[in-house]
């Protein structure tokens, strides 16, 4: 958390005005203004995407890449725009690197699934980290079952740290894939990910690498090739886009060599019944319609968070998460589950005799949205000793106000409960 490292370099967010682009923030829940503090799960849309969409819908629709009609040329225009902007977005070398999917879960099933089932044999490994969202546990392990490979894991400190060194006894010989998140989404941490990647490297080069970048596009900037990682997915949702569209990102020589995952329309160059072969690069992954509005919107997405600037996100963000750690700090019985020196503002937290449930049903009835439970990382909560924690995520037009709210909503739960 160290605050030099996310000073930005433009003026500070001006968050009143920045509110004012995402109309769901202005409604009342249970009587109350909403504070919402689940960014991290889904975060909202400014008004820009949603006009977007709509505007797609009311002029464009069309199926992209096969009518030659006026709609389909600019809907497959506007889907490609939107590739494009991904690719500058995350610093990839072409817009065929750019896969569009569901979302992060099914960018890693598709590797998992593709590279995954050409690459790992018996006896062959796979690491990943005891910090993972299930979708990056899962479908390894789906893996492994299939093909007899093991599954190891990197363990993480009381910190909510990665212990690194641990990273070096895991590697050997049979390591075929390294897999972890750039973020956690239930701790907060930051992993040190070029750090990781050159550890990688220098053992190995020839392992494959995937960076889970769900919680990490919102953030901060990514640049893929600086970070020198093979694969790189990340969800819309969480960047301000739509749900139900995501980015798989992998280098071109990689994605040239798998098979296809699913088959279907526009995934083929040519079909007969003996044999058929597949479209180029990016469209031998993209079978069937793809969610061209989700694309679009995502496109838009990027543009809004561009314009606002990362650095300033990050600062900002950076204010409000030392503010909130600070409020929570000082309430008594209160234990912080992630307590990381680079952080996100991502605050898990546990109370001493308090379910998680019943705070975050105290904090709806005051209108704070936050999330309650797992986080889908079981194994994270397995570490801490504990089955859920609350989960207040913040973004940039959080407000420090918001942060009163949850602080004096724990303390009053605690008061009903005590
Ligand atoms: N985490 C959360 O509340 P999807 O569901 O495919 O958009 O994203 C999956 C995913 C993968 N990796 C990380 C690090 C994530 O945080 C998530 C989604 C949400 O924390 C919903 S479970």
């Amino acid at each position: 958390m160290s605050p030099t490292s996310h000073a930005a370099t433009s003026p500070a967010l001006d968050v009143q005005r920045v509110r004012e682009d995402f109309p769901v923030l202005h409604q009342q829940v249970n009587g109350q203004p909403l504070a919402y503090l689940d960014n991290a799960a889904t975060s909202q849309k400014p008004r820009v995407v949603i006009e977007a969409l709509r505007t797609f819908y009311e002029h464009d629709n069309a199926n992209v890449h096969r009518g030659v009609h006026m709609l389909s040329q600019r809907a497959t225009d506007a889907y490609e725009a939107a590739r494009e902007k991904v690719r500058a977005f995350i610093g990839a070398a072409s817009a065929d690197e750019i896969v569009f999917v569901r979302g992060a879960t099914e960018g890693i099933n598709l590797v998992a699934q593709s590279w995954g089932r050409a690459n790992v044999r018996a006896g062959d490994e796979v690491v990943i980290t005891h910090m993972e969202h299930h979708a990056n546990i899962v479908p390894w392990q789906l893996l492994c079952e299939a093909v007899g490979a093991r599954l190891r894991v990197v363990p993480i400190d009381d910190r909510g740290e990665l212990v690194l060194d641990a990273l070096g006894d895991l590697l050997n010989d049979r390591t075929r894939l390294v897999a972890f998140p750039h973020t956690s989404n239930a701790l907060g941490t930051v992993n040190p990910s070029a750090e990781i990647i050159r550890r990688v490297r220098a053992f190995n080069p020839t392992i494959r690498i995937l960076v889970d970048g769900c919680q990490a596009v919102q953030h901060t900037a990514v640049d893929v090739a600086a970070l020198d990682c093979d694969f790189f997915v990340f969800s819309g949702h969480k960047v301000f886009g739509p749900t139900g569209i995501g980015v798989l990102w992998g280098r071109e020589e990689l994605l040239a060599a798998m098979p296809p995952w699913q088959g279907g329309g526009d995934m083929i160059d040519r079909v007969t019944f003996e044999k058929s072969t597949w479209a180029d690069l990016p469209n031998k992954f993209e079978a069937g319609t793809p969610h061209i509005a989700g694309a679009i919107g995502l496109g838009v997405a990027i543009d809004y968070v561009h314009d606002l600037g990362l650095d300033r996100i990050a600062a900002r963000e950076h204010e409000l998460l030392e503010a909130a750690t600070a409020r929570l700090q000082a309430i008594e019985g209160l234990r912080l589950i992630g307590t990381a020196r680079e952080k996100v503002a991502v605050l898990s937290f546990v109370v001493d005799g308090i379910h998680p449930h019943d705070i975050g049903t105290i904090l709806d009835m005051r209108g704070v949205a936050v999330r309650v439970g797992h986080h889908c990382a079981q194994p994270v909560m397995q570490h801490f000793g504990i089955p859920a924690t609350v989960r207040a995520s913040l973004a940039f037009y959080n407000t420090t106000e918001e942060i009163d709210r949850l602080a004096d909503g724990v303390a009053k739960a605690i008061s009903m409960f005590r």
